[in-house]
């Protein structure tokens, strides 16, 4: 795929449904009794990994153009896969799975694809194994693939040594099948979606500070869902806007809960003309209308209790600090060498391939603003978000970025070909 400078961005959009909360939608809907009904869905290959697993496991999933129907099985009523679960690129799908699969009273073994493979797995089997699981990489390499026994579980009081949604995630969703209370402390807060939406679930589960504690349940009962729109998707758009000369784009329905908005709280910061124009609450979770004009940035500093919130859209922010004046630092982001690609070589390489003056940390990137890009051939590694970044670093550049491993964008954002191109008019 070829991007070049764009002409003013300009008009309304509707980004796709979140992709965490899609996940999470079905999962429980899956282990809930009675029909889960999940309006603005994510379709995109992740959450379509996660719907084929359950449908694996006896799952009754029907898709319709506007709505997903997951008829529940409860707690106790999935069955045993006939083959290896396939995750595909998806780690949320083979952390999440791995914590309900530990609680079960049968045997298992899930993959996914090459990214996958190569994905930390340690962060998930230590706690479970403490939980009672019997939980094993297949190859001894703490990746997956990884073998399930279903067992008893107990209670357990953990303390992560990372901030990570989908590890505490993991731990909840076993301590709904334990037989005492978990406790699950992270070093910052990360992403609340499993808390909330286990709660509306009917499971009993609370937060204290950066400790999440739920107690087993006996049941959980499904729910209507409309998904909020992904602020990680919206996040492209946004810097699109901020970028592009003249812009200015109103993105709607935009989930903000505050364990996601960093990205809003840096871009704002840099200078970024954001406005929130209307709020509401979707399936429990924050939502606005995003009025986003192009700005002129300024660089900051990017570390702390607020990369949880933004992990997923450092990549984006990351380029769009070529643009601003000054030095943006981006630290405490280790966690970003362990995601779909290692993004702080893969933006580093890509964006200095492009002209941009970026030195590459242990944990972050230290980015000196303002030389202009030009077109380059861009490696995505075949990661969704790196690929999708450059498209927009192509829009305020000079000259061509071919991205040829394009077709990765699949895993979060099918559409986003005509949503840009809507914006172009
Ligand atoms: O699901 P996956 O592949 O891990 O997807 C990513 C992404 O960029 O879409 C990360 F690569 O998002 C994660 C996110 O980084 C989704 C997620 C969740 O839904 O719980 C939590 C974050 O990961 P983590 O490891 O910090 O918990």
């Amino acid at each position: 795929m070829k991007f070049s400078s764009s002409s003013p961005l300009r008009g309304c959009l509707n980004v796709p449904g979140d992709k965490s909360i899609s996940h999470r939608s079905v999962m429980f809907g899956a282990l809930a009794k009675g029909t889960t009904e999940i309006s603005n869905f994510l379709k995109g290959a992740d959450c379509l990994s996660t719907i084929s697993c359950f449908r694996s496991m006896g799952v009754d999933i029907q898709e319709t153009d506007q709505t997903i129907l997951v008829r529940g099985k409860g707690l106790h009523g999935l069955r045993r896969p006939d083959h290896v679960l396939d995750c595909g690129n998806s780690g949320t799908t083979t952390r999440l799975i791995s914590g309900i699969l530990a609680g079960q009273d049968f045997d298992v073994t899930l993959t996914g694809d090459e990214s996958i493979q190569k994905r930390p797995m340690k962060r998930i089997i230590e706690p479970l194994s403490l939980m009672g699981a019997h939980i094993l990489s297949v190859r001894g390499n703490d990746c997956a693939p990884l073998s399930i026994s279903g067992s008893h579980l107990h209670g357990i009081s953990y303390s992560t040594p990372v901030a990570s949604a989908q590890v505490k995630s993991a731990i909840l969703l076993a301590g709904l099948y334990a037989d005492g209370e978990t406790r699950v402390t992270e070093p910052a807060r990360s992403r609340n979606h499993t808390e909330l939406m286990l709660a509306s679930f009917g499971a009993d589960v609370k937060t204290e500070g950066t400790t999440a504690i739920i107690r087993p349940a006996k049941e959980l009962f499904s729910q209507s869902i409309q998904v909020p729109g992904d602020i990680s998707s919206a996040a492209f758009f946004m810097a699109a806007a901020l970028l592009v000369p003249g812009s200015e784009v109103l993105l709607k329905n935009v989930g903000i809960n505050p364990t996601r908005d960093g990205v809003l709280r840096v871009f704002r910061q840099m200078g970024g003309e954001i406005e929130t124009v209307s709020q509401t609450s979707r399936a429990g979770e924050p939502a606005a209308d995003l009025l986003v004009r192009s700005s002129r940035l300024h660089g900051t500093e990017i570390g702390g209790d607020i990369i949880p919130t933004l992990i997923d859209e450092l990549p984006v922010i990351a380029a769009a600090a070529c643009f601003a004046d000054g030095v943006t630092v981006i630290r405490d982001a280790a966690e970003l060498k362990v995601k779909e690609s290692n993004r702080i070589q893969a933006m580093a390489e890509n964006l200095t391939a492009m002209g941009a003056d970026v030195t590459e940390t242990e944990d972050g990137m230290i980015i000196r603003g303002g030389k202009p890009l030009h077109g380059a051939v861009i490696d995505s590694r075949n990661d969704h978000r790196i690929a999708m970044t450059f498209a927009v670093a192509a829009l305020a550049s000079q000259g061509e970025v071919s991205i040829p491993q394009w077709d990765c964008v699949n895993i979060s954002y099918p559409a986003f070909l005509d949503d840009l191109r809507s914006l172009m008019g």
